[in-house]
């Protein structure tokens, strides 16, 4: 049994075309029209399949070669040499070469010619029918001859009624499993009318557009070259393509020689609703970003492999050669896509929205190292878990921030003068003990402020009990233990309770259970600075005050100025629970309990 050689069958007028893809190796057994490479122009991508089922004994070339019309790709040993009587089996007489090349030219060549001869004819005729028109200005502009497809899809329009085309400009992106191609306009001029609409369904011969030249001439010549490109072969899906990209200049080819298959950078954007390949769930192709998606570097079977699975080929890196996406590089983004919706992880432990989370884009995976020395440490584990925690409260509620101030002038008078004597008792005295006293009231006078959503977001569960989280800052990262049953205690009990909870977060040694049940949060950052900030609620809470540093400012009296204590409020909320106006009265209640502690006892 003779080994056959595969060659490189018709590309039109493209020599040398990079292999940026070798699908085979050596001892595979191959199907009849099995893609074997993979060959990319600037303005195509186009897949070269086997022209016989058998076995590889010899691959003749590899990835990176320039190929034209004519190079052979690999020596296929013949599964059923019976086959070289079949006349649709090009390459299975199994002979020398030459006679393979006969077989093969005389095979397609006679009805070529003829089909090119009748295209001629055709576009003599619609020359002609253009000039009877108008005043032979008006052009149709067609699909060229794309091999044996019918029925391709338009992926892309890239005009739009009323635009200026140029010559040889892009008008349409089609997209086979086989071959993903832009059909350029034969005619400069300005587009009168679109035929077709993404979505569409185009064979050979349809019209894409009307184009309305400058002067008739152009329009007659440059249809006729159009047309003159058809040349269909037995390698329809690999020559077929290429024939699209015939009309495109060379100077088009050395323009984009790394680029995807599909898009110009100029492109208009696809309509929003117009991506729709036959056969997919459009809604999962709504976060597709079709310009990315046309730009991104894969052959077209990794196209639709990808647009099969809803999955954006413009947030995919590549591990093929050059950064080609790969069929397995899709795969594992899906995978990926997968597993964070069920986990609520990201790649890399990065948190990642739980229960509400498609859509939220991926930290791409950056090798910083590019840009200079780096150093990777792991994230402590308290970190890991309260990073996912506030990514998720991030993402989930509708934050608002409140600011006020309080005037802590005689709180803090209060404070000083008992602070050495709470020491003597044990009690480190500062003022989180009475923002937590404060804090506790404002639950108690807005029972909204004291609630939770329910999980169908339709209504509030109302707690009777007041415990308040605190932000600790430990080694290991943010912890919130929390204070029990603060509306029922004295500053002091809360000053201790305070200093036991924060004293063991720092030592490692608070439970599990010490950080549950918490009605609303305090994040205090007065000992440490600032003037204001935002902090984010801790779902199912509903509101969190954050506490930044007092300050002595001169505030008006009526009659001159006064140095008061001032201490910066941002109660974060959220505004699914509180309107704005119940956050300014809340923390306008939690500043006045502040101001003036004797209305704590009201
Ligand atoms: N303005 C000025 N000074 C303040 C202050 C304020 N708002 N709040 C506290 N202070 C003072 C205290 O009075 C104390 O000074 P004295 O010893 O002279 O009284 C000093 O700052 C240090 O206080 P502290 O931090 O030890 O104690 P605390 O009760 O104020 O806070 C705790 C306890 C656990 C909340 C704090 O140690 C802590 O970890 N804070 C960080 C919280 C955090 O990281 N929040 C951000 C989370 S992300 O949203």
């Amino acid at each position: 049994m003779a080994a056959q050689e595969i060659k490189v069958p018709d590309i039109g007028d493209f020599d040398a075309v990079e292999v940026i893809e070798v699908l085979v190796a050596e001892g595979d057994t191959v199907e009849k029209e099995q893609a074997l490479i993979t060959l990319e122009s600037d303005k195509a991508t186009l897949e070269v399949p086997s022209t016989v089922a058998g076995k590889i004994t010899s691959l003749k070339i590899s990835e990176g070669d320039n190929v034209s019309e004519g190079d052979v790709i690999a020596m296929v040993e013949a599964e059923d040499d019976s086959g070289s009587d079949d006349g649709d089996d090009d390459q299975a007489e199994g002979s020398d070469n030459e006679s393979a090349e006969e077989s093969d030219d005389s095979g397609d060549d006679t009805p070529e010619a003829d089909d090119d001869s009748e295209d001629k004819e055709d576009a003599g005729e619609e020359e002609a029918k253009a000039d009877d028109a108008g005043d032979g200005e008006t052009v149709e502009v067609k699909v060229p001859d794309i091999g044996d497809f019918d029925a391709v899809e338009v992926i892309e329009v890239l005009v739009a009624e009323g635009d200026t085309v140029e010559k040889e400009q892009a008008l349409i992106t089609l997209e086979s499993d086989k071959a993903t191609l832009e059909v350029p306009s034969s005619a400069a001029g300005t587009l009168t009318e679109l035929k077709i609409a993404e979505g569409d369904n185009v064979s050979e011969g349809d019209v894409i557009a009307m184009v309305q030249t400058a002067g008739g001439g152009s329009g007659k010549s440059e249809s006729k070259s159009d047309d003159k490109a058809s040349a269909p072969s037995e390698k329809k899906s690999a020559g077929g393509s290429a024939q699209a990209d015939k009309a495109t200049s060379d100077e088009g080819k050395k323009k984009k020689p790394e680029s995807g298959t599909a898009s110009q950078d100029d492109k208009p954007a696809p309509q929003a609703d117009a991506a729709k390949p036959s056969g997919d769930d459009s809604s999962k192709l709504k976060s597709v970003d079709e310009e990315r998606f046309g730009k991104a570097h894969a052959s077209p079977s990794v196209r639709k492999f990808a647009r099969e699975l809803g999955a954006d080929l413009g947030r995919i890196e590549g591990s093929g050669r050059k950064g080609r996406i790969t069929e397995e590089d899709v795969q594992s983004y899906v995978k990926d896509a997968l597993e964070q919706v069920q986990s609520g992880k990201s790649k890399g432990g990065a948190a990642a929205p739980a229960g509400g989370g498609g859509g939220v884009p991926t930290q791409p995976d950056i090798d910083f190292s590019q840009f200079g020395e780096v150093e990777i440490t792991e994230l402590a584990r308290i970190r890991k878990i309260s990073a996912k925690a506030v990514h998720k409260n991030w993402l989930l509620i509708p934050h608002v921030t409140q600011f006020d101030t309080a005037d802590i002038t005689d709180l803090e008078a209060f404070r000083q003068a008992n602070k050495e004597k709470a020491k003597a008792d044990g009690v480190k005295l500062t003022p989180l003990a009475f923002l937590l006293k404060a804090s506790a009231a404002a639950l108690k006078a807005f029972p909204d402020l004291n609630s939770s959503l329910t999980a169908d977001g339709e209504s509030l569960v109302h707690k009777k009990y007041v415990n308040i989280a605190v932000a600790v800052d430990t080694p290991g990262g943010l912890l919130m233990p929390v204070i029990k049953d603060v509306d029922k205690k004295g500053i002091y009990e809360i000053a201790r309770d305070l200093d036991d909870v924060s004293a063991r977060a720092r030592d490692g040694k608070i439970k599990g259970s010490d950080m549950q049940g918490a009605c609303f949060s305090i994040s205090s950052l007065g000992g440490v600075g600032g003037t204001a900030f935002t902090p984010i609620v801790n779902s199912p809470e509903v509101g969190i005050l954050g506490v930044s540093k007092h300050t002595m400012q001169p505030v008006w009296n009526g009659s001159e100025f006064e140095p008061r204590l001032i201490l910066p409020l941002s109660f974060s909320y959220d505004h699914r629970v509180i309107d704005g106006a119940k956050a300014a009265r809340i923390t306008g209640f939690i500043s006045e309990k502040l101001s003036d502690l004797r209305t704590l006892l009201l």
